[in-house]
């Protein structure tokens, strides 16, 4: 079994709008995806795992299953339905009714604010592309502060604003589906910053009790080759995916070497600079000396090449093992390397790249005195065998080698503090739908009978040894 510190959390993770459903229940607003899912016709958030009904039932099985810490996100739109203005009581009191529940089970909430559910009438007003959006956001994350700071201590402000970014503005797989639009995604990425920093010194300044921090989705990303132009292609995904943010939201400031890949992409792309104040510069570096923790979304890594064509991204979203494309203009292309299991929707399972993203975070970003894996696991197609049972060895195999890398991070003196299994139940994927499963708890969506894996008996005994 591997060796981690008494204290370290083991939780696992969840979201609103995957898991939820009641979409269009007790006044909640619509959000940006109600409308993308039925166009697209699908697939649809409802009724997910029906989590609004059925949230007493997961509270009790992740206490039978000695998970004390969940990650839950507010929908904003329950909370105000067009996103900003006219407060939804029902909306507010179901928060309420959901928080007492998991300290009655004495689950530890750690509330994300904003995980890719962006009300629908801000999103048609721009959306993260129009800086008014950031004031919205800071309203509502300054009402839920207020008003579920006796039950709630942990607080993410944003989860993973790269993949809202990049899947929004070049890979068209959020909506509104644009593709190869380098210069949005960049403008958005900055916003999304400033919308972090805003919340965390809005936080300090109504002196609130508890830990705010950010989550980063992060694919470590490698050069291909030791050639000189496989090693800036992985530069540029990297400053592309995950530098921009990591600096932006640890640092509080982007270097000169930074913006000049950023305007490097954007000129290989035809596209115009993005737009940055001195008084957007000031929040950030204000907030980055605020910041509790750093959490960080891990699931592969990429390992990149030079590439000179045009942008070409064919997303899988079936599970279609080989199916996907990803090359990009002004940056590189993803290349699959034979010897690195893949799964059915080619992300390649890679541990030590978990290894090599937490010692870099150490290392760049010294300030960061905390970190937690938010989320990490393995998507799968399952259904019960004929006992009746999940199992699921493969996701066991996953996750416990990655729990390694992170025993092997903190032994060298990374301040890893936590690991959150995504996820705690099976739930909506937001381009994949419901055939791609991650919980630790097998759902049958047309009934909604939970069942533990055999992840989850595994996961138990871990936490359970580690008490020891
Ligand atoms: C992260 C998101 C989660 C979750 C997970 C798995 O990016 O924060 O919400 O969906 O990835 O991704 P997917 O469902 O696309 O496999």
């Amino acid at each position: 079994m591997i060796q981690l510190p008494k204290d370290f959390v083991l939780g696992a993770a969840t979201a609103a709008y995957q898991t939820e459903g009641a979409t269009k229940i007790d006044g909640k607003g619509r959000v940006l995806w109600d409308d993308f899912l039925e166009k697209q016709g699908r697939f649809s958030a409802d009724p997910a795992c029906d989590f609004y009904n059925q949230y007493p039932v997961d509270f009790k099985n992740c206490r039978d299953f000695g998970i004390t810490s969940l990650r839950v996100s507010i929908a904003w739109s329950r909370i105000f339905p067009t996103g900003y203005g006219e407060v939804e009581p029902r909306g507010v009191a179901f928060y309420h009714r959901l928080f007492k529940e998991m300290r009655c089970n004495g689950i530890e909430p750690y509330v994300t604010l904003h995980h890719f559910d962006t009300p629908e009438t801000l999103f048609s007003e721009g959306d993260w592309l129009n800086k008014e959006m950031v004031a919205h956001f800071v309203d509502f994350a300054a009402f839920c502060f207020e008003e579920y700071q006796e039950e709630v201590y942990h607080w993410i402000t944003i989860n993973e604003p790269t993949t809202l970014a990049k899947q929004q503005r070049i890979t068209g797989t959020f909506p509104p589906g644009e593709k190869y639009q380098f210069n949005h995604c960049f403008q958005q990425q900055h916003y999304l910053n400033l919308a972090h920093a805003r919340v965390v010194n809005q936080f300090r300044e109504m002196n609130i009790p508890g830990e705010i921090g950010v989550v980063h989705a992060i694919q470590t990303v490698y050069p291909n080759s030791d050639k000189e132009s496989d090693r800036l292609a992985a530069q540029r995904q990297d400053v592309l995916e995950n530098k921009f943010l990591l600096d932006g939201t640890l640092k509080g400031s982007y270097d000169p070497e930074l913006l000049e890949v950023v305007e490097a992409i954007l000129k290989d792309n035809h596209q115009d600079m993005i737009r940055v104040t001195q008084e957007e510069l000031d929040e950030l570096a204000k907030a980055a000396e605020k910041v509790d923790f750093v959490g960080v979304n891990y699931y592969y890594s990429k390992f990149v090449e030079s590439y000179d064509g045009p942008s070409e991204f064919i997303h899988n979203g079936t599970g279609t093992k080989g199916s996907s494309t990803r090359k990009l203009a002004g940056v590189g292309q993803e290349v699959l390397r034979e010897e690195l299991r893949t799964t059915d929707w080619d992300w390649p399972i890679y541990p030590q790249g978990l290894g090599d993203t937490l010692r870099r975070i150490h290392a760049e970003y010294s300030n960061v005195e905390k970190i937690y894996i938010t989320e990490n696991g393995l998507g799968k197609k399952e259904a019960p065998d004929e006992n009746g049972e999940i199992l699921d060895l493969e996701r066991i195999d996953y996750i416990e080698s990655h729990l390694e890398e992170v025993a092997k991070v903190i032994s060298e003196g990374v301040p890893v503090k936590g690991y959150f299994v995504w996820s705690f139940q099976d739930m909506f994927s937001w381009t994949n739908g419901y055939n791609k499963r991650y919980g630790l708890f097998y759902v049958d969506f047309e009934t909604q009978e939970r069942r533990p894996k055999k992840s989850a008996c595994w996961y138990k005994e871990l936490i359970a040894n580690k008490k020891k």
